[in-house]
């Protein structure tokens, strides 16, 4: 079957691209769109034209496989303006996601109509682009120049509803979309043509003061991202130029981002969050049923799980330890799913048909129907332990049990059972039902069928699930705990925790390593720190001053101070000349002169702190790949996309300004 076919009935052609999996625009489907303009307009029986796309979606965009090598005539650019100049009225009939390169064919077109579950954007800046097939020049000149501006600059897709609203779609097709699209299509049969959208002014004209404005909000989120700004650029062009010279500045900007080594960074990440859940081991593998699934805890994380767990459709029991633990925990779960109802992620009556598959209960009999159980309780060996062992008695012989530890040996939980195999870990990020990443830990003895089930679920849940091998704190957090040493050693040598943050956000984390720490709280290291303690090497070097914080009962945010000093329900700290002297003070005693620390230093001990223990990990088989740590990095631990992950940063030689 070709990539793109013709079926002409009753005056209507319907062109039909056929691409699988996601219709990307590469070479095959581009000319066969181009032919089919030539086609439809020379049969004299064609009257108007439907171009829609077979299996799940609409076309996903131009094909990044052929980014970085010479493109084959025709270009997507050349395609989108013969379907302008097409002399039959072109309808674009829209279903799953039309993104990119496809929204920009649709464009092209002088007519939509979308699926009510379709979404449509123009997500070009997440691979470090702006849209390079008239994105940027025609949506303002079919919606405000301010919801174009916020399209192109952040690359979130709008759905059905709100194109029609904002004039992206001409009609809604709440049934058969292809019976729809064509009678849509027969009703404008003959009628004159739309002006081109190219020849067209833009939908209207905000003046310099709120231009700056819709502007100025826009690039304040790009974080060091240059595609953001570009694309804010470039609509600034296309609404102030003719759609023709706009189209030539909008060539310019994507040729030279795709020259720019962020977008190669962002383009590694794409692929390397798709490849990184493929185990080839695991092929063929049978994965267990997986319908119900247990929680224990109801704490912030439990019910963060439980959450994620409900809104994939899943039916999920708690377990805590008494009523009023089980009623807080029950209260997490509500509450969270009111807020997701609130910024309207589910409508209410979906709500109450997820809390009618959440069930409660103080008793682990509860589970004896569950397929996968995932505990949640306090991070200590012997805590695990004990509920292992309740979990093997209440539960299937053949369910799943899954630990959420960040740092317990896994291996030894597993081997507190009778059946290891049927252990893995599960490491969550908190909060669980939005962070995209989960570490799926491999203990030695698990069954394949479980590990299979395992990214089932990762992918159920809508996460990037990446596999790790059983060591203290799995791929992220043991990397995490490598660089928070690192900064804690800059730190007593004299560089100040705000510098270190600084440094950070200058290199494009959201947040530095010490403000993060007051966030999530400085008794969890502090208790990590004592329980190893006996089997630490006196010989290493060992920094105190966050215990020194801690026995001052400075725990962060929650407890208004921490590293930093925050006033009255602040959630920006301030620096506390306290934690100075605690940090002087602490130098002294070690015989430390302390010294200054340049922002490019403080970044290149944490990046090399960073990639020597990711280095090891991949030495050790913990990780799989050096793409996998930078897939975690990334989406875990808040290192910058753009750069690709520390990993591929060091390989690309990035400098770090
Ligand atoms: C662009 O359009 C530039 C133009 O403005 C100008 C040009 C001149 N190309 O994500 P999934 C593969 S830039 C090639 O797991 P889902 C993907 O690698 C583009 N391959 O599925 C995977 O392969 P595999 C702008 C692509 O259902 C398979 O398809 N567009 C492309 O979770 C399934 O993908 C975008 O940035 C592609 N464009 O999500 C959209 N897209 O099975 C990028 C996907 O071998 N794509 N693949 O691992 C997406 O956001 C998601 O894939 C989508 C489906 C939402 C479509």
């Amino acid at each position: 079957m070709s990539a793109v076919h013709i079926d002409v009935l009753d005056g209507i052609a319907v062109v039909t691209v056929d691409n699988p999996p996601v219709n990307a625009l590469g070479h095959a489907v581009r000319s066969g769109i181009a032919d089919a303009v030539a086609q439809t307009d020379k049969d004299a029986s064609v009257q108007a034209v439907v171009l829609i796309a077979a299996g799940r979606t609409f076309m996903a965009g131009a094909d990044i496989s052929e980014f970085g090598k010479p493109m084959a005539d025709p270009g997507l650019p050349d395609v989108v303006l013969q379907i302008e100049a097409a002399q039959k009225p072109w309808v674009a009939a829209i279903h799953g996601t039309a993104l990119g390169g496809g929204l920009e064919v649709a464009l092209g077109c002088h007519y939509r109509i979308v699926d009510a579950r379709a979404k449509l954007g123009v997500p070009e800046v997440h691979l470090g682009l702006i849209p390079g097939a008239g994105g940027t020049v025609r949506l303002p000149r079919v919606v405000p120049v301010a919801k174009a501006a916020e399209m192109v600059a952040t690359g979130r897709p709008i759905g059905a509803a709100e194109a029609l609203q904002v004039g992206l779609a001409d009609r809604k097709s709440d049934g058969d979309l292809r019976a729809d699209a064509i009678a849509f299509a027969t009703e404008i049969a003959g009628k004159p043509l739309p002006e081109a959208l190219v020849k067209r002014a833009p939908v209207d004209a905000p003046d310099d003061a709120a231009w700056h404005e819709i502007a100025g909000s826009l690039v304040s989120k790009a974080r060091g991202q240059n595609s953001v700004i570009r694309a804010v650029d470039a609509v600034g062009e296309a609404v102030r130029l003719d759609g023709v010279a706009a189209l030539a500045v909008e060539r310019q900007v994507f040729t030279d981002l795709m020259a720019d080594p962020q977008s190669a960074a962002l383009r590694h990440i794409f692929f390397a969050e798709r490849s990184v859940s493929k185990i080839n081991s695991l092929k063929g593998v049978v994965p267990r049923k997986l319908d119900h699934v247990g929680v224990i805890g109801g704490g912030t994380m439990g019910a963060g799980i439980a959450v994620a767990l409900l809104l994939s459709g899943l039916q999920v029991t708690m377990i805590e330890r008494d009523e009023d633990a089980l009623a807080t925990g029950q209260g997490r779960v509500a509450d969270t799913l009111m807020a997701s109802v609130k910024r309207g992620l589910i409508s209410p009556d979906k709500r109450e048909v997820l809390l009618q598959g959440f069930i409660g209960s103080t008793n682990y009999d509860a589970l004896e129907d569950v397929d996968l159980v995932i505990e949640a309780v306090f991070e200590d060996m012997g805590v695990k332990k004990q509920v292992f062992a309740a979990l093997e008695s209440a539960t299937r012989a053949d369910a799943i049990l899954a630990t959420n530890t960040s740092y317990l040996d896994v291996n030894e939980i597993a081997a507190s059972v009778s059946d290891p195999s049927r252990v893995l870990g599960l490491h969550f990020f908190s909060p669980a039902h939005v962070m995209k990443l989960l570490e799926i830990v491999r203990p030695d003895q698990v069954a394949d069928d479980v590990l299979a089930t395992g990214f089932v679920l990762g992918k159920m849940l809508g996460k990037i699930a990446v596999p790790a091998g059983v060591c203290d704190g799995f791929i992220g957090n043991r990397i995490l705990s490598a660089y928070r040493r690192e900064c804690d050693y800059m730190v007593e040598d004299g560089a100040t925790p705000q510098e270190v943050d600084t440094a950070m956000k200058a290199y494009g984390f959201p947040m530095g390593i010490f403000a993060m720490q007051d966030m999530a709280g400085l008794d969890i290291g502090w208790a990590a720190r004592k329980r190893r303690a006996p089997t630490r090497d006196p010989k290493e070097r060992y920094v105190a001053i966050a215990d020194r914080l801690c026995e001052l009962g400075r725990f962060g945010q929650k407890t208004g101070d921490g590293w930093y000093h925050y006033p009255e329900g602040a959630r920006r700290g301030e620096p506390d000349p306290l934690v100075s002297e605690i940090i002087a003070d602490e130098a002294a005693k070690n015989g430390i002169k302390q010294r200054d620390f340049s922002a490019e230093e403080i970044m290149d001990r944490i990046l090399g702190a960073m990639v020597s223990e990711g280095q090891a990990i991949l030495d050790e088989g913990i990780a799989a790949s050096a793409a996998a740590i930078d897939v975690v990095m990334i989406n875990g631990y808040g290192f910058p996309r753009w750069r690709g992950g520390p990993m591929f940063a060091a390989q690309a030689g990035q400098k770090n300004g």
